[in-house]
């Protein structure tokens, strides 16, 4: 291992909601998976905007950008206009070229069902750029899509793919779309032929939603465009036990530094002090962070008392339980801690 990646820094950025609320817990679980992390926070989302004038002050993104990976819980974003505000995720996506979101789902472990997937979603344009303009009685949305932002993130499906089973489902809706999704479709088809080695299909977006959910067993690696992707995650959600488990990493090309992760669920402003919000999608994401600086065995550790909380409790309102966030993940910082002290103390080395 080498020494920058024993004390790699993270920036944690604050955000809204429960994350207040969940932030410590995944400080914690760092701290116990990654002894020589260092921890940065930066102020970042609506209740930061309220203080400084902006969600993602030139501060909190210097410190994302010399960060070697961020981690954010959730934003809570206005749904009214908002005069200079503009969405922290979304900034941060484009400001470190975060193209690919990447959003696996799993079935519970103790359902016995057979959901693996992964939503491959372009993150940098196209309508969830939100580039919108308003005119008396009228508004426009732009919808841009390039060859070249559908290109890469096609190629990242594919590679996902060659290291699974090497299905990947094109989501577009080219037949009314057929201009900005009719270059999404045709550019993927052609990108995914170049990685070699697929089976490549496609689907409309809204039978994707429909097969989501009555068939998920049948996906294995789904590529889309930005907001089609936003969607359907959570459509996929649902079938690996809802949003309270589902987690994501944004990506750049390797080697150029950046990446984030987030639980796909927001800010959810009505579970604040309930003490019901379920943290696993936000620890799943803090395993997703462990693993990208290089922590592996440690990774694997927070999945796996992560996944023995899910079968044997506590659990939180969401998954049939009476646990608290707080007892959740406690129990899973507990196991984690007991099985790294526990390997640590055996290891030879
Ligand atoms: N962790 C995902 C999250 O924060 N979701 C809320 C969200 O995406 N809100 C819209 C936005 O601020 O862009």
């Amino acid at each position: 291992m080498s020494t920058l990646l024993e004390t790699p820094l993270v920036c944690f950025l604050t955000g809204d909601g429960i994350s207040t609320e969940l932030n410590a817990f995944a400080a914690r679980a760092l701290r116990i998976a990654i002894p020589g992390a260092l921890l940065e926070e930066a102020p970042a989302g609506f209740a930061t905007f309220g203080a400084f004038g902006t969600a993602l002050p030139a501060e909190s993104l210097a410190a994302a950008r010399r960060a070697d990976a961020c981690f954010l819980v959730a934003v809570g974003s206005p749904m009214v206009p908002t005069s200079g505000y503009r969405s922290p995720i979304v900034t941060l996506r484009c400001e470190l070229d975060l193209f690919a979101n990447i959003r696996p789902v799993q079935s519970l472990p103790q359902s016995g069902g057979k959901v693996d997937l992964v939503l491959v979603r372009e993150n940098t344009e196209g309508m969830y750029a939100g580039r919108e303009t308003t005119q008396p009685g009228r508004c426009v949305a732009e919808r841009v899509i390039t060859e070249r932002a559908s290109r890469r993130i096609a190629r990242f499906a594919g590679q996902i793919a060659q290291k699974r089973s090497g299905r990947v489902t094109i989501v577009h809706k080219a037949n009314v779309l057929r201009e900005t999704c009719g270059l999404f479709r045709t550019t993927a088809f052609d990108e995914l032929e170049k990685v070699g080695g697929l089976q490549v299909d496609e689907l409309l977006v809204d039978n994707a939603a429909l097969q989501l959910v009555a068939n998920p067993e049948r996906f294995d690696v789904l590529v889309t465009t930005n907001l089609f992707g936003d969607i359907l995650s959570d459509v996929a959600a649902h079938a690996g036990g809802g949003l309270g488990l589902v987690t994501s990493a944004n990506l750049g090309s390797p080697g150029q530094g950046g990446s984030l992760f987030e639980p796909v669920h927001g800010s959810a402003p009505d579970l604040v002090g309930t003490h019901r919000a379920n943290p696993i999608a936000t620890l799943r994401a803090m395993a997703m962070l462990v693993r990208h600086l290089g922590f592996e065995e440690e990774a694997q550790a927070l999945e796996a008392a992560i996944n023995h909380t899910i079968v044997h409790g506590p659990c939180t309102p969401d998954l049939g339980g009476e646990g608290t966030t707080a007892s959740v993940s406690e129990a899973i910082l507990a196991r984690l801690y007991a099985h790294l002290s526990n390997s640590l103390s055996t290891d030879p080395s």
